[in-house]
């Protein structure tokens, strides 16, 4: 309401101006005074000058006040390992260009100044000035062709794909090596899918699509099996990514603003981008901690300030269609060890339960088999559809092998978290955790059934040769139809 009518004042101011104005002129030609005529000119320069003054101060004031949204300005630092390479340009870009647009703004308005029309002055006849000509072409050419090699520089360096002889993997370890997850764009949601353990997207092809294949997998191809499809883009911080990007119908554009990756999604025309995230959610969340404008409250969660509800995210930045703004998904980047939790989380197959005996009252340790929660095992797997049927053995070893691997680790975490601190059982159960560690995480992400079953084998070896003093368990006992006792 307030700035409605202070655009209406103005407005009323300005045409208030305009009529006096016009109507000076207009006796002035009328009474025939040069003298007067002289006047209105520099009153006009005079106005123009002040509007000179108040524009340019304008413009500083929004820079300023913009600066906290700004990106590569304030606490909006870039999130990935091209990110900076982003932001410099774009300041290159800002610094040059607003030289220029002070200068010729101030050139602009000091010449309606200075050369305000005045009686016996005559306007001066000036064909050409070679000298005058070489300098307005030179220099900006040759800040142009700093900018675009520049450009096209950091341009290569980005759009650059992977090497031929790079590989896809679950989590990439040694150089070469990349996960390799998918967006889909939709009116109006994205189908993000992520390769499953054997690190390679299945292939899909647009007349698989239908209702429960989103995306038209193709359930012939064996690299189909382990993939499932998420709401949300999880990340290990420091590794390489490649995001697929396709489309189902119209234009979209995948956005990730802080780690400055933004691509068209293209009907019939896959694209890609390549990105290193450097920053978790969490350190960026501390980051800004700092700022004053993230420590206020959250407007939809009045207990939380800004910075604690912070999330990296996924938006379309192409606008197709009504409900192009939903097309919003959280990123979230996180440690090593929290991705290969969520990605255990993802592939199912049930997790590593305590339950008691109904009968005996005795504590066991096991887990509950379940199906691998891909889109092949959810839809297709044991249907009179299933291409692959005979095939899963393997994947189904490598599961059931990662949950008996779980329930070690789940029996010394109990074990010790019960432990008095410092005590035998205490030490025992942490020095077990840790042998086991980079176990688990072999059992998490291999695709080798045979390193798999000797990581379960070593597993066993660890837990069995440290003596479990008996726990109370915390866990409610689930169902115990679906319990099978494995740990035997
Ligand atoms: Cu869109």
């Amino acid at each position: 309401m307030g700035f409605t009518i202070g655009a209406l004042c103005v407005i009323l101011l300005a045409v208030f101006i305009v009529q006096i104005g016009k109507a000076r002129e207009l006796a002035s030609i009328v009474r025939n005074d040069p003298a007067e005529q002289d006047e209105i000119n520099k009153f006009h320069a005079g106005l123009g000058m002040i509007f000179m003054v108040t524009f340019l101060v304008a413009c500083v004031v929004s820079f300023i006040y913009y600066i906290p949204t700004t990106l590569g300005w304030g606490p909006n630092i870039a999130a990935s390992a091209h990110g900076p390479e982003v932001d410099y340009l774009f300041n290159l870009t800002l610094f040059f260009t607003a030289i220029v647009f002070v200068l010729t703004h101030i050139a602009l308005f000091w010449f309606t100044w200075k050369y305000k029309g005045k009686q016996g002055k005559i306007g001066l006849y000036w064909a050409h000035n070679e000298t005058l000509e070489m300098v307005w072409m030179i220099i900006p050419s040759v800040v142009m062709t700093f900018l675009v090699v520049g450009g096209l520089q950091a341009w290569n360096n980005i759009m650059l794909d992977l090497p031929e002889n790079a590989v896809s993997v679950t989590l990439p370890e040694e150089d070469g090596q990349y996960i390799e997850i998918e967006a889909t764009g939709s009116q109006f949601l994205w189908f993000l899918r992520y390769p499953g353990r054997d690190g390679k997207i299945g292939t899909k092809y647009f007349t698989q699509i239908n209702s429960s294949n989103k995306v038209g997998q193709t359930w012939t191809d064996e690299k189909n099996m382990d993939d499932f499809m998420t709401n949300e883009i999880v990340l290990p911080v420091g590794k390489p990514v490649r995001v697929r990007i396709t489309a189902r119908d119209v234009l979209h554009n995948f956005y990730i603003r802080d780690m400055r990756v933004k691509t068209d999604a293209v009907p019939g025309m896959p694209t890609y981008f390549n990105f290193t995230p450097t920053v978790t959610t969490d350190s960026m969340r501390r980051r800004l901690s700092q700022e004053p404008e993230w420590q206020v409250a959250d407007k939809n969660f009045d207990t939380k300030q800004r910075w604690e509800l912070f999330e990296y995210e996924l938006a379309c930045a192409e606008l197709c269609g009504n409900g192009h703004y939903s097309m919003r998904n959280l990123v979230k980047i996180v440690t090593e060890e929290e991705y290969l939790d969520w990605l255990d989380k993802q592939e199912g197959g049930e997790l590593a339960e305590v339950v008691i005996d109904s009968t005996t009252g005795q504590v066991e340790y096991t887990y509950v088999p379940g199906s691998v929660k891909s889109q092949y095992f959810s839809k297709i797997h044991n249907t009179d559809k299933d291409p692959l049927e005979g095939k899963t053995a393997d994947l189904e070893k490598l599961v059931e092998n990662k949950l008996r691997v779980n329930v070690y680790m789940t029996k010394m975490t109990d074990m010790r978290n019960n432990a008095e601190l410092g005590s035998a059982d205490y030490t025992n159960a942490e020095e077990a955790m840790n042998k086991l560690k980079p176990i688990q995480k072999t059992a998490r992400i291999t695709t080798d059934v045979k390193l798999s079953t000797e990581a379960l084998a070593k597993a066993k070896a660890i837990a069995d040769a440290v003596n479990v003093t008996p726990v109370v368990p915390v866990t409610v006992p689930v169902p115990d139809s679906t319990v099978q006792d494995t740990t035997k």
